[in-house]
Formats: structure tokens, sequence, C-alpha cells
């Protein structure tokens, strides 16, 4: 499987000894059935790349890092968290763990472990740098945050895209392999709309492309439900019985008609009007938004008016339309619900020091992580830093003011497998192996897949020899927090005995009856990963129960199926997904009626005269494989994208450089002129900026780029606290 992107394509590897001689797609695979994308071959690339972190690292007092000892760095690690917290309590620790965490089973299981063990409230990672509107709107509606509505993309005759493009970044918050063969079946059986204000890959093979202006998503999707309004097309269909708010909601967003919000979006009322009609008369249809549509400043608002749509047409949990998936290993989330009213959600239980921005899920908003670096009070200050998988200092907004407050820290430790940006700050450097090293198997995104899937890939070389993995990694450093490191087979017995615990005494009373003892017993002896998601698949909804259903799911019979199992389409999962307090879908709350409010305000407002939006590349991923020859070569492709009428009227040219200047700072940038951006609006990518001084990434350096999170602005922010990359106001200096 691999392991780069959401799509999980299943590939076959060959090798010779340690070296990997071939990558392809795995036709054998259930759900990608041999469909790759260029960035798999960067998987034999990366196991190559002379660059790659294979032994730890430290800094010495001259700044220069030498190679380390596994005992050595981590004992210096663990050494210097510990008296950094010592000396200033638990919350002088930031940790921030990184996107590809989310894509390793090792860092899915330990991660945690490994944050609770740093005891702090200064946990950031990525999440509010993407998805988190999604799962605060999810979590308003649906009382949890991973109950995320996934298109059912293999079903639907009608899917409404807005802010996503799946055809390069391969689907998110959508596990689809192949992204493109399911949309061109769409347009078969019906109707692909995008909403972008650029005219992206996905639009271009789209049925249709709406221009719209950035960040009035929210404008749109409202004025679409008040058509149906209008029209008598409002249909709740089966979740009739389970709806709860809709009178607040009508009567709060009747204002945001066609006609009063076509000026601001850009799009004209009739075509509203059309898209409405079309999307409630369709047999079944998908509203589906990601990136142009969390990372704007009504993010929350936006992602909610998304499945808002989905259920005024009763298109929610209902084949065709956007569906609740079925994981066969994954705690919380969808898996296992036990139907009635739960806890609802929760924010805010504590807060930044600084701007006091809101806890979600457990963590801080990290465009707030600056500033608790340099300017909280010396109490609440943050001194020292742990970032898993993370690269922070180019995916962050306000990057300048970010690597001015990790110059600050006092102590950094970082788990990576490069030297790059972030981690050059860093006192220890600890390298997990490579992703061809270890197993995987995809606790997260087969929660977010539109077919329920299961997929097991043992590492496809052996562990280069003397390294550690990245569990034991990350156990170790637990270990150590936790009072004194610790042989690491007691340690994940302990570890496997909590779980375990966990597992048969939670909500569902299914295995109550299991006995702890034999369970542990099954499960073996050997530690790590793979007795923990054996425990998972074992007690999910597909597994054999140890015993209760002998013909069920365990680890074992998943490895026998080599190209993994399909178990099937989406299917309807009302009520059972519902945590809200109240048991149902609990459309209106304060946080919505707020948002709606501030909407209102914002009608009137002239939009902003140039602003700046994002966007994704098919050989790219995030920051961290620019270090991969076959992946960069080429033309430059970290350029502005501007609309010819405002290259003229700012007097550029295609290749030529310009200034651009927001709140939160300034960069020069190479031109590309082209009409795919709308007027008003350019487009940089991000991930790029790799000139920094003691980086070890030698083929990433010759093709720099520049990092766009300078210009990123950290005051524009979402109501969830996640970073609003989309529409920033930009200005162009003269030369
Ligand atoms: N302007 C702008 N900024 C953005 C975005 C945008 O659209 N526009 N998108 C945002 C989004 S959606 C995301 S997810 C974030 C990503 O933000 P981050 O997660 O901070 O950054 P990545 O580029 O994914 O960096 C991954 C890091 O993990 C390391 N790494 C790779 N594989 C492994 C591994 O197996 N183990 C370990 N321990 N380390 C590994 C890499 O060397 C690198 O340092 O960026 C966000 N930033
Ligand atoms: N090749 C590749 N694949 C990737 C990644 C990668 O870096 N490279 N990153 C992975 C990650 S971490 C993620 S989170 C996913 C993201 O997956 P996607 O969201 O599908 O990817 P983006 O390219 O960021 O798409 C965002 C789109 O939103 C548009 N947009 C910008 N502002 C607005 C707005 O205000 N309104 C609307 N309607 N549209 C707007 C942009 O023009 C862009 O086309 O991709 C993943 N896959
Ligand atoms: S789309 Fe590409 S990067 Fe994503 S899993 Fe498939 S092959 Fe890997
Ligand atoms: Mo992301």
């Amino acid at each position: 499987m691999c392991t780069l992107c959401e799509a999980t394509c299943g590939i076959s590897v060959e090798s010779e000894g340690t070296k990997v001689t071939r990558v392809a797609g795995d036709s054998a695979d259930p759900f990608s059935a041999g469909y790759i994308c260029p960035k798999a071959f960067g998987m034999k690339a990366l196991q190559d790349d002379p660059d790659r972190l294979r032994t730890p690292l430290i800094r010495g007092a001259n700044g220069s890092f030498r190679e380390a000892s596994w005992e050595e760095a981590l004992d210096v690690a663990i050494e210097g968290l510990d008296s950094v917290r010592k000396r200033y309590g638990d919350d002088s620790v930031g940790t921030y763990a990184g996107n590809p965490n989310a894509h390793s089973l090792h860092a899915m299981i330990y991660g945690p472990v490994l944050t609770r063990a740093l005891r702090t409230k200064q946990r950031y990672s990525a999440s509010s740098i993407d998805q988190l509107p999604k799962m605060v709107s999810c979590a308003l509606l649906f009382g949890g945050g991973l109950s995320v509505p996934i298109p059912d993309l293999d079903r639907t005759e009608y899917l409404l895209v807005l802010g996503a493009n799946p055809l390069v970044s391969n689907g998110s918050l959508m596990t689809a392999p192949n992204a493109k063969a399911r949309l061109q079946g769409i347009r078969e059986r019906g109707k692909v709309v995008v909403v972008d204000p650029r005219r992206s890959e996905t639009a271009r093979a789209a049925s249709e492309h709406l221009a719209i202006r950035p960040g009035t998503d929210a404008f749109f999707l409202l004025a679409l439900v008040n058509a149906l309004v209008e029209i008598g097309l409002i249909d709740f269909g089966h979740l009739e019985p389970w709806l709860d708010g809709w009178s607040d909601v009508k009567q709060a967003i009747s204002g945001f008609t066609p006609e009063a919000v076509a000026e601001r979006t850009s799009i004209p009322a009739e075509t509203i009007r059309r898209i409405a009609k079309e999307f409630a008369s369709s047999g079944s249809a998908a509203c589906y938004g990601r990136i142009g549509t969390t990372c704007q400043e009504l993010g929350t608002l936006a992602s909610w008016a998304v499945d808002l749509l989905n259920i005024v047409t009763g298109n929610l949990d209902r084949p065709g339309g956007v569906m609740f998936p079925e994981p066969a290993a994954m705690r919380g989330g969808n898996q296992l619900k036990v139907a009635g009213p739960g806890r609802g959600a929760r924010f805010g239980r504590w807060r930044t020091s600084v701007r006091g921005l809101p806890e979600a899920f457990g963590e801080l908003p990290v465009a707030a992580l600056a500033e608790e670096i340099l300017d909280a009070p010396e109490e609440t200050r943050v001194r020292a830093m742990l970032t898993m998988a993370g690269n922070p200092l180019l995916s962050v907004p306000g990057s300048a003011r970010l690597e001015e407050a990790f110059e600050r820290l006092e102590f950094m430790v970082s788990v990576d497998i490069y030297l790059n940006e972030t981690t050059r700050h860093a006192h220890v450097i600890l390298p997990p192996p490579p992703p061809l090293e270890r197993e995987s198997y995809d606790l997260a995104f087969y929660q977010l897949s539109v077919r329920n899937i299961v997929k097991f890939s043992p590492p496809a070389l052996p562990r280069t020899s003397g390294a550690m993995d990245e569990w034991e990694i990350l156990l170790s450093l637990a270990t150590g927090l936790m009072g004194g490191r610790m042989e690491l087979k007691a340690a994940d017995d302990f570890l496997l005995a909590q779980l375990i615990n966990q597992e048969i005494s939670g909500k569902d009373l299914r295995f109550s009856d299991l006995d702890a003892q034999a369970v542990t017993h099954a499960l073996g002896a050997q530690p790590g990963p793979q007795r923990v998601l054996d425990l998972f698949l074992r007690l999910g909804p597909y597994g054999d129960g140890f015993g209760a259903r002998p013909d069920g799911l365990s680890l074992a019979r998943l490895k026998q199926a080599e190209h993994g199992i399909d178990l099937g389409p989406l299917r309807p999962r009302l009520p059972e997904f519902l945590e809200t307090k109240s048991g149902k879908i609990e459309l209106w709350s304060e946080l919505i009626s707020n948002e709606l409010a501030k909407l209102d305000g914002r009608l009137g407002e002239r939009a902003p005269d140039l602003v700046l939006i994002g966007r994704r590349q098919l050989r790219s991923n995030n920051s961290w494989m620019h270090n991969i020859h076959a992946l960069v070569k080429g033309p430059d492709r970290c350029t502005l994208l501007m609309h010819p009428a405002d290259a003229a009227r700012f007097g550029l040219s295609s290749g030529r450089s310009t200034t651009l200047k927001t709140r939160a700072g300034q960069l020069k940038a190479t031109i590309e002129v082209s009409d795919e951006v709308m007027p008003g609006v350019i487009s940089l990518p991000h991930g790029w900026g790799h000139a920094s001084e003691g980086a070890r990434l030698s083929v990433a350096r010759e093709r720099p780029g520049v990092n766009v999170n300078v210009l990123s602005d950290p005051a524009l922010l979402d109501v969830s606290g996640n970073a609003a990359f989309n529409g920033v106001p930009v200005e162009i200096l003269p030369e």
C-alpha cells in the first residue's frame, strides 16, 4: 500500500535484497485495481535518497549536527524535554504532529501515547491548517468530529464539488483511488459540477465549472438551499424524524437569496437556481467540499452548509448521496456506535494564552504557536517543542515569525526522516525507517473511504540493521518521560493491557463477557503495532470477536488476503452514527447562529482587490517530497498564477517576478499569466521554499521555490481556529 496520500493505492514492490528494483500498481487490489500516480515511484526514491536520515543526529554547541547512537540520542532527547518541563511546568513543552502521522500505523497507535506522557495542553497538529472546520461542523451536526459524511462516489448521479481538486490531490476526506475514473463514471451516469476560483484539473474534466470568489462558498450554498425553499424542493426524505433545528435555520438564512449573493460570489442568480434544481431533482446527489472550503475564514460555516444541502435534499446517509463508512479497525469515529443520545460536542476546554483561541479535539490552533513561544507571559510560555512528522516552518501561516520563535526555543526534538526547514532547529533528530521498511494498515483513512475496505501490507523490505522502528522510538520517548526508560516489551504489554480493558469495557456491550486474560493470550507475545491492530480488527464490526464469530476478521486472516478485502459499498447507518445530546441531527447551534450573523455582515462588503489562494500539484506532496529528482525535475512549478487582465493592470508578464505583500510578510514570486484563475485571484502552491541554511536537502535546494506561508496571515482564522490560506488580501508592490 502506498502511504503517501489518502487514496491508499495498492502497489507491488520488487526487490533484490534490500534494494527496490521496481514499484508498480497492484492490479489485483480490490480498490485501486492497478492505479497509481507518479508519486508512488517516489517510494523507491525515498528509500534510496542519500539525504534521508538513517541515524539519529545531535546538534552540538557550534550548531552543526553529529551522528549519535540511539541510546545517546534518546537519553539526550528525554533529558532535554524533562529538564524544561521540570523548570517551567508541563505546558512549557509543546508538541506538533504533522500529516504523515495519519498514514503511519505506528504513529497512529504510539504517537498519542507519547503526547499523553508529556501531559501538556500545548498540543498542536496539522489538523488546524487543514480539516478542522469540517470536524467542528460534523461534531455540531452529528456529535462526533470524525463522523464525516463521504460522497458515495461510485453510485451518485450528481456530484457538486467545492474547493477540491481530486484529480491532483487524489481525494481527501474521501479515500478513492483513481478519482479521475470514478468522476468519469459519474459523468456517464449524470453530472459533475466544480465550483472553484481556478479552472483546476478537476474543473476541466467536469461537466461544468463555476468560478467563485474565494471565501464566498457559504453564500453560494445557502442561496442554493434558499432557492429550494422558494421552489418547494426541500425534501428531507428518510431524515425527517431525525432532524432538529430546521425552522431556526430556515429563518436565519432567508436573506441569502440567489440575487443577494450573485455579485459577492460572482455566480449569476439564474445559475444558482438551475444548480439547485438539478441537485434536488437528480436521482441521487452529493455535495463535497475540501481545502478551498475548510481553509478559509468561514470554513466551519461553509462545511456545515455543504451538509445542510445534502440534508435538505434527503441525500445524507443514502446510496448515491453522502454516507458514513464503517471501518474494520478504528476506535472512535464511526465504528461500533450504539444508537441513542451522546455527549455532543465540546470546544474551548482550554485556550491559548495570548489570543485566547479555543481548544478543539484536544488541540490548539497551530496558527497561534509562534506567539505562544514569543509573546506569552513567562508562566505560560512554550520553551521546548517536540515535532513528529511535521514541517510547520513551511506549512503554518506566518512562517517568518514562527522561524523567529523556533530560534528562541530552549530545546527541541524531532522525530523525522529529513534534516529540513523545521528539524534543523532541533537539538536531537530521531529518524524512523522509511515507509517500505514498515508494515502498514490505514487506521485513519478507511474511516473516510468511499467503500469499506481492509488492507494490510507487511514491510516490503527488511529493516536496516541497527535502525529503530517508529513505534520503538515513540514508546521509548514516552516511557522516558513517564518516569524512566523501561524495557520496551514490558511497556508495550502494559499499554496493550490498558487497550484491552478499554475495548472490552467500552460502551459496546457486545464484548463485555470477554476475558481480558484470554484476549491477551490470543494476541500473542510479540510487542508492537500488529497485535494492537489485531485487537482492533477482532473486536471491530467485521471481527471474529475472539471466537464469537469464527469466520470473522483477524489480522492473521487479513494477511492471507494479500491484496486486501473489499467489504462492500457504504450502507445507511442512521441513527447509529449520531452522538449529539438530542440523539438527532442538530442543524442549529449557537456557533452556527454566530457565524451566520458574521456572514450577514459580509454581504454588503466589497471584496478585496486581489486575493491569494493555494493549489496542489500532482508530483508534489505538501513540503516533503521535493528532494526526489524525478518528482521535481522540469520547469519551475512554484509559480504565481495571475489572470491576463490583472497582469495587464499591474504591467506584469510570464517569467517576470514581482513582490507580494500581505499583513504577515512579503516575498518575490515568478509570474505565470493564465486565465485558469479568475480576475482578482492569484494562486501560489505551498510546501516550497527550500533555501534554508543547514537543511540537508541537496535536490530540493536546486529548485527551492518560495514559501507561500510567509504571506499567509496567522490572524486570518476560521471560528474553529483553522488557518485561512485561501482568500488572503494581497498587494503587489511596484518594482
Ligand atoms: N498555504 C498553504 N499551507 C498549507 C496548506 C495549503 O493548502 N496552503 N495545506 C495544509 C495541509 S492540508 C497540510 S496536511 C499541512 C501539512 O503540514 P505538515 O504535516 O507540517 O508538513 P508535511 O509537508 O506533511 O511534512 C511532513 C514531515 O514529515 C516528515 N516525514 C515524512 N514521512 C515520515 C515518516 O514516516 N515518519 C516521520 N516521523 N516523519 C516523516 C517529512 O520529512 C516532513 O518533515 O500543510 C498545510 N499548509
Ligand atoms: N499531489 C498531491 N496530493 C495531495 C497533497 C499534495 O500536496 N500533493 N496533499 C494532500 C493533503 S495533506 C490534502 S489535505 C489534500 C487536499 O486535497 P484537495 O482539497 O482536493 O486539494 P487542493 O489542491 O488543495 O484543492 C483545493 C482547491 O480549492 C480551490 N479554492 C481555493 N480557495 C477556494 C474558495 O474560497 N472556494 C472554493 N470553492 N475553492 C477554492 C483551489 O483553487 C483548489 O483547486 O490533498 C492531499 N493530496
Ligand atoms: S494516489 Fe499516488 S500517492 Fe496517493 S496512494 Fe495512490 S499512488 Fe500513492
Ligand atoms: Mo492535508
